[in-house]
């Protein structure tokens, strides 16, 4: 334990009439939940990068964060490391995610970037032996360093695309080594600014044949965690090329890869593509791509990706219905990619914002349960399919021509009769639930 969280215990379950800042209201890892413990309902993570390595700048001004591992030395990613899992073991989470920049100092060459990884890796391997956080997720930072200004696997230099598929395989080897449960890569730089200077063609075919050599590594590797993507409309390009979940599982079937990659589906990205999150969820689990959750939520006037923690349990009810419908997470989880505000400056932040965004997770997670266990929507979405039920609607759609059709509508003088949607009452009845 070092001294950085110093005073703050375990934060324990004790209910929602406990009048103690530190400790969960709601958010109970055994409480069973439709037949599993909440904690493995839910997946929670940490992410790193948030946690450890943000310094509170902002465009306008430098960091506002004093925290006693900055800095880019060994020497102060092992304190980081430490000061993580004291983090993680006063939380309880079961899991962590990292970027290789976040976790280790950039060397002067590949080769030594690549050694102090690793021995970050062994010094995080050390401290997994003691405590109960394991690796949800690792990834490459290929968006942060001058270099990949113009893209990684998409840049006009191939030079480029050699050092980021080097870097995905130290990676991915040693998200490998740390039982990673998946790998994601978020394209952080995999889009364009202006069509002035920029092969669309040319870039998409890079980008395929980049993850096919992810895919193809893994296998090699043995890794048996799932390759995910992560889709962002914009931000940091004007123009991302995974720009949301329908537009990555174009990419997947155009280069074959649709069996063997899912998606990491982020709030505030859905939100900055102009969907719900719960429509991007519902896309994902209705084409079989759905993964992983990252939870946060955006501001809704600025229109940037402020992730922050998230605070409403209505919202968050909403994605965990469509997470329970689609079979719940088997390899993903809820990973917090949010950070804190840049005035919110004591370590004790850092731990509450955590911890009330786990309890709007919880509520949310039962309100949901509840609403499936009840199934009167389920019963109604179904009620309004039923008529796709007797034998000659499912002909119509594997054996029928159009002509066929045409037919049977004059012989059995078909005239469809409107029904109501009935939103305001489903609405109602949700609003029971939550
Ligand atoms: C960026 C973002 C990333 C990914 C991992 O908006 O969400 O932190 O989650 O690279
Ligand atoms: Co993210």
């Amino acid at each position: 334990m070092t001294d950085y969280f110093r005073g703050i215990a375990p934060i324990r379950y004790e209910g929602p009439d406990s009048d103690s800042e530190f400790a969960f209201r709601h958010y109970n890892p055994d409480e069973i939940v439709m037949g599993r413990r909440m904690e493995d309902h839910l997946r929670f993570a940490c992410a790193y990068w948030h946690c450890m390595a943000w310094s509170g700048m902002d465009p306008f001004g430098g960091p506002t964060f004093e925290r006693p591992w900055y800095g880019e030395t060994m020497e102060a990613a092992r304190a980081k490391a430490d000061a993580a899992f004291d983090l993680f073991d006063i939380l309880g989470v079961p899991f962590f995610c990292f970027h290789d920049a976040d976790a280790r100092p950039e060397g002067a060459t590949f080769a030594e970037s690549k050694r102090n990884l690793e021995a970050i890796a062994d010094h995080f391997l050390a401290r997994m032996e003691k405590s109960r956080t394991r690796l949800l997720w690792g990834t490459a930072n290929l968006f942060s360093h001058r270099r990949f200004m113009a893209g990684a696997a998409t840049n006009p230099d191939p030079d480029v695309f050699a050092w980021s598929a080097a870097t995905v395989k130290a990676c991915l080897d040693v998200t490998h080594r740390l039982g990673g449960q998946n790998y994601v890569l978020w394209g952080g730089r995999e889009g364009y600014e202006t069509l002035l200077n920029t092969d669309l063609a040319r870039e998409r075919r890079q980008a395929g044949r980049f993850l096919q050599l992810v895919v193809e590594h893994k296998h090699r590797i043995g890794f048996k965690g799932t390759i995910l993507i992560e889709p962002k409309p914009q931000e940091p390009a004007k123009h991302q090329y995974d720009y949301d979940v329908a537009t990555v599982y174009g990419f997947l079937k155009d280069f074959g890869l649709e069996g063997e990659v899912k998606l990491n589906i982020e709030q505030g990205h859905a939100i900055l593509a102009g969907h719900s999150f719960e429509h991007e969820l519902a896309l994902a689990a209705s084409l079989g791509i759905f993964g992983s959750i990252d939870m946060n939520r955006n501001d809704y006037q600025s229109g940037w990706d402020t992730d922050q923690f998230p605070d409403s349990v209505p919202e968050m009810a909403k994605a965990y219905y469509e997470v329970l419908r689609a079979g719940g997470f088997t390899t993903g989880g809820t990973n917090f990619d949010a950070k804190i505000r840049r005035q919110s400056l004591d370590p004790a932040d850092l731990v509450l914002a955590h911890v009330g965004a786990m309890d709007v997770c919880a509520r949310a997670l039962k309100a949901a349960a509840a609403l499936l266990q009840d199934g009167a929507l389920e019963r109604a979405r179904a009620e309004r399919y039923a008529g796709w039920d007797s034998p000659a609607a499912q002909h119509m759609l594997t054996a029928e021509s159009l002509a066929d059709i045409e037919a049977r509508v004059i012989r059995d003088n078909i005239n469809p009769r409107p029904r109501s949607g009935r939103q305001e009452r489903l609405e109602n009845l949700w609003n029971r639930f939550v």
